[in-house]
Formats: C-alpha cells, structure tokens, sequence
C-alpha cells in the first residue's frame, strides 16, 4: 500500500508547536483588537480563500538548460494528484488541481476524478497545449497553432481545445484555460493585425464550444518562447478580444507574463472595473517569466495586487468571481513544499489586504495625503499574520507549520522508495 499522510501525522506534529502558537495568535489578537479588528473574522477570511495547484507544478520543472529530477518525484498523474492531496491536508487552501493536456491526459476521467475525490481534491481550469508537438500529431507547432498561417494547423490546434473541454467535462471542471506560445521572433515574420484576426477566429470557435456553466480564461504573455512580438502580448489586446467573445470569455493575469516593473495591481484594477478579471497564475519573477514561487521576489506587489481583490470583494463588485491558481516551476526545491509555501503567501496577502483600513485611506485620498495613504496600507503589510494563517490552517484540519509536518512525516523518502525513477521526458517550462 503506497504511504499515506495521516491526520496522526499533523496532530503529532501540531501537538509540538501548539504552545507557542497560541500565545502568538492570542497577543495577536489583542494587537488586532485595539485597531478594531476581530481576529475570528480574518480566521474565517484565511479559510475561505482557495487555489488551484497545477498538475504540472508538482513535478520538478527545469530550465531550457537542464532539469534535475527530484528524489520520489510523481511520475504520473495519479502520483501527482497523491502529492496534491498532500499540500491540500496540509495546508487546506489547495482543493482543486487545474490539469495540463496532454502532459497529464487522464487516461481514464472517471477513475481519475474519482481517485481525487477519495483525497479530498476537485478540478479547477483545464489548459491546452499546443505550443509543443506531441509523437502523434499531424501537423507542426513549429510556427504557431492558433493562429497559425495554415489554416489546416489552426484547425488541429482548435480541436485539441475542444477535446480538454470534452476531459474537463468528465472531470468536473468548469473552466479553460488557452495560452499560446504563438509569435514571431523576427520583425516581419508574423502579420500582426492577420495573426490577431486568426486567433480572434479560432477562439470564437472554442468558445462556441464551452460547455454549459463554463467559462473561457485567455491569458497573454509579453515574449517567450516567441522573442520578438506574441500575438496575445498584454492585458489590452487580451481585454478586445474577450470583449469580442462574449460574456464567458475572461482575462487572466499570470504575474510573470509581464515586463519588469510594470504596474500589475493596476490592471488588475483595470479587469475588475470592465468585469472581465478571469483570475490569476500566482508565481513570482525576477526578471520575466521566471515561475518562482509566490510572493518570493516581490511581496508587496502580491500584497497590491489583493489589496485590490478585497477592495472589490468588499464593495460586492458584480460578477467579481476571480478563479486563484499556481502557475510555478520548481527546479531547486521540492514542488509539493513550495507549492505549501506559496499557498501560504497568498493567504496571508489576501488576510493582510483585509487588515486595510479602507474608511482612513479613502479620507487620506480625499485630502491627498499621500503619506498617509501609503502608511495605511503598509501598517497592514507589515502586521504579521503569520500565527492567524496557522491557526486557520490547524482548525480546519491542516498543520500550523506545513513543510515542517511535510518533513516530519518523511513523506518524501517514503515516495522516494515507492517510485523508482523512470526517465521523464520534456526540457523547461515556459
Ligand atoms: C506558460 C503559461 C501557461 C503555462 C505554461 C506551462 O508560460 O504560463 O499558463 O501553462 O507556461
Ligand atoms: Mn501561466
Ligand atoms: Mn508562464
């Protein structure tokens, strides 16, 4: 019987830092008190937030130089759905896993949903890939596939769409996901106003498609691998053409798809106020689509981002209903410890967003303090809810510490002896 992570395991651990915990949760408390927050409240906010993990994230990733597999890594999607399960005890935000075709077509849907419903686990987007061949296809990526110049490759790349909203019917999920490595790496290779057309025409295509209750998520990249134009390079073009599809079709933000220093929170802002925010790819970047893990370059700018998340949630924005997903690549770590961790990062951006005090930063706008302003969102940045987050974590079943109980119960050493390294194929991510 392959290993399995027990709620023993978590208590035993628990058990060991629970005094500590509690001491800091309740001076917590106190602090929050006397600046008129009810830390019940932000417990109940940490445990409402949920993201996806994505299947391809809990293998080790690799870079277009190399990859170093991991010891006891997944080797197959019913292993990667068994270390899903893992994060999601842990640290109970992690429900549903959003799943790559054909990286991990399930070979039979019903035995795999299934199988994910025993660990506790749903399916959330379903992405296409056709920004690589796959052995038995007929015709070449090598110069797009949506919008592509042949009009026989657009048709295949349209199809391949279509069959992992037939898997995802299967499995449950209810959205898709497309993002297409399409574009030139020369000035004058690509026709941009033609390109665009081309995938305006095969998106409609897929959307007519959709499902009852489904909805469409695109999301654009700046470069790579295309290095010179992308035909869905930003936010703008992404905007036209889900506003050309229809009320299904959305714009999701992935946080490394953007040039360094751009202002992501703001057109973040930008897709709520035309409700067309899809959700997000949560990773976080250095230099471009770098796929590190949330909120370890940059967390103030996550902070930002859910500070605008909450804004609108608070305000009842209509039809705000943002879908959170991973979207990382783990080369040097273990995939499952920092998918943990990144979880983590995002509840406590989301909790500390909800520690703004929204009333004193509208009086400071009025007046133009912009001191003031900035004081009342880093006073909430600072606040560490790092006890709160555990304590949500452990009353819902979870482990105040994480990794630290992923560890403990030598999981990995145990799948490390159950899963005999067989060579897996595929370079990077991109
Ligand atoms: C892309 C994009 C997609 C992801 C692939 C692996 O850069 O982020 O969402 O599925 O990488
Ligand atoms: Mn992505
Ligand atoms: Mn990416």
């Amino acid at each position: 019987m392959p290993f399995r992570l027990t709620a023993d395991h978590i208590a035993e651990h628990n058990r060991q830092g629970r005094d500590a915990v509690e001491e800091d949760f309740e001076h917590l408390g106190r602090a929050l008190r006397r600046r008129g927050v009810d830390v019940e409240r932000l417990v109940a906010r940490a445990q409402a937030l949920q993201v996806a993990v994505p299947s391809w994230g809990l293998g080790t990733g690799g870079t277009r130089f190399a990859r170093f597999p991991g010891p006891g890594e997944p080797r197959d999607l019913y292993e990667k759905l068994e270390d899903a399960a893992v994060v999601q005890q842990l640290t109970r935000v992690t429900p549903a896993v959003s799943l790559h075709i054909p990286w991990d077509t399930p070979d039979d849907p019903a035995a795999v949903k299934a199988f994910a419903a025993e660990r506790g686990l749903v399916f959330d987007a379903m992405n296409s890939n056709t920004f690589e061949d796959q052995p038995d296809q007929e015709r070449s990526y090598k110069f797009g596939s949506l919008t592509h110049v042949d009009e026989a490759v657009r048709r295949q790349a349209i199809a391949h769409n279509l069959e992992c909203l037939r898997l995802g019917q299967a499995l449950g999920a209810r959205a898709h996901t497309v993002w297409i490595g399409d574009g030139g790496n020369f000035p004058g290779q690509v026709h941009f106003r033609r390109a665009l057309a081309w995938y305006l025409e095969s998106l409609r295509a897929i959307y007519a498609a959709l499902p009852e209750g489904w909805r469409l998520f695109i999301e654009h990249k700046l470069y790579e691998p295309a290095f010179y134009s992308t035909v869905l390079n930003d936010w703008g073009t992404s905007y036209w053409v889900v506003s050309q599809l229809g009320p299904r079709a959305f714009s999701l933000v992935d946080l490394g798809h953007h040039a360094p220093n751009v202002n992501i929170e703001m057109i973040v802002a930008r897709l709520i106020q035309f409700g067309k925010l899809a959700g997000f790819h949560f990773n976080d970047s250095k230099y471009g689509d770098d796929d590190l893990d949330a909120g370890s370059i940059k967390p103030f700018q996550i902070f930002l981002v859910f500070n605008e998340l909450v804004d609108a949630e608070l305000e009842k924005t209509p039809g705000f209903d943002p879908a959170y997903m991973l979207d990382q690549s783990h080369n040097v770590t273990d995939p499952a410890e920092s998918l943990m961790a990144s979880a983590a990062e995002l509840a406590r951006a989301y909790v500390q967003a909800h520690l703004v005090d929204r009333a004193e930063l509208a009086e400071h706008q009025e007046r133009n303090d912009a001191l003031m302003a900035l004081e009342t969102l880093k006073r909430a940045f600072r606040t560490d809810v790092s006890p709160l987050l555990a304590v949500a974590r452990q009353r819902a079943g979870g482990a105040f510490d994480p990794v630290g109980a992923f560890r403990a119960s030598g999981y990995r050493r145990r799948k490390d002896a159950e899963r005999p390294a067989k060579r897996r194929t595929g370079g990077g991510i991109v």
